[in-house]
């Protein structure tokens, strides 16, 4: 029944002409967090959403202050958690995690957000010109998207989406 009732909801709220923003999953929780700053290298980042994730449609990518992937696992899928297995030891400096998933109503969401690990145990913090190989571990077109414009991207993503989601919730708004 409750199945049912999932795929009336999921079903509706692609038909609906006005989706509210509420189908969308969202970021609940991440480790390492926002911002954090960590004093010994994390060995994956999970990401944990409000809804449960596609994993043919869940992208999980770090990348360092060079803007060069960090290689790592592609993402797995736990229900609502998206993790990436660090493959290489990450070294002192500031990381973005960039994540786009699909939401119920269908659309994409993504996001990122950075934090740093500054290990008192590792030398300075280094820029790491990342050779090739790097990039091979992981080479696919996502890679490309979120190297090329990431903030540009999202941001105007986000802004669309936004726009249109609240004309038509106010296009709908009646008087109490
Ligand atoms: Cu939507």
């Amino acid at each position: 029944m409750r199945r049912l009732l999932v795929a009336v909801a999921a079903v509706l709220a692609v038909l609906a002409p006005g989706t509210p923003a509420w189908a969308h999953v969202q970021l609940v929780s991440a480790d390492p967090a926002k911002g954090a700053t960590l004093t010994a290298a994390p060995k994956a980042v999970t990401l944990e959403f409000s809804q449960r994730l596609n994993a043919d449609f869940t992208t999980i990518v770090v990348s360092d202050a060079a803007r060069q992937r960090v290689a790592a696992t592609p993402a797995t899928v736990d229900d609502n958690r998206g993790t990436v297995t660090f493959t290489a030891a990450l070294g002192n400096g500031t990381y973005t995690v960039a994540y786009r998933v699909v939401s119920a109503d269908g659309h994409t969401v993504q996001g990122s957000y950075p934090f740093t690990l500054a290990d008192p145990g590792l030398p300075a913090a280094v820029v790491a010109v990342r050779t090739a190989a790097a990039e091979e571990t992981g080479g696919d077109s996502i890679g490309l998207f979120i190297g090329v414009g990431a903030g540009g991207l999202f941001l105007a993503a986000v802004a669309a989406s936004l726009y249109f989601h609240g004309r038509r919730r106010a296009g709908n708004r009646t008087s109490p």
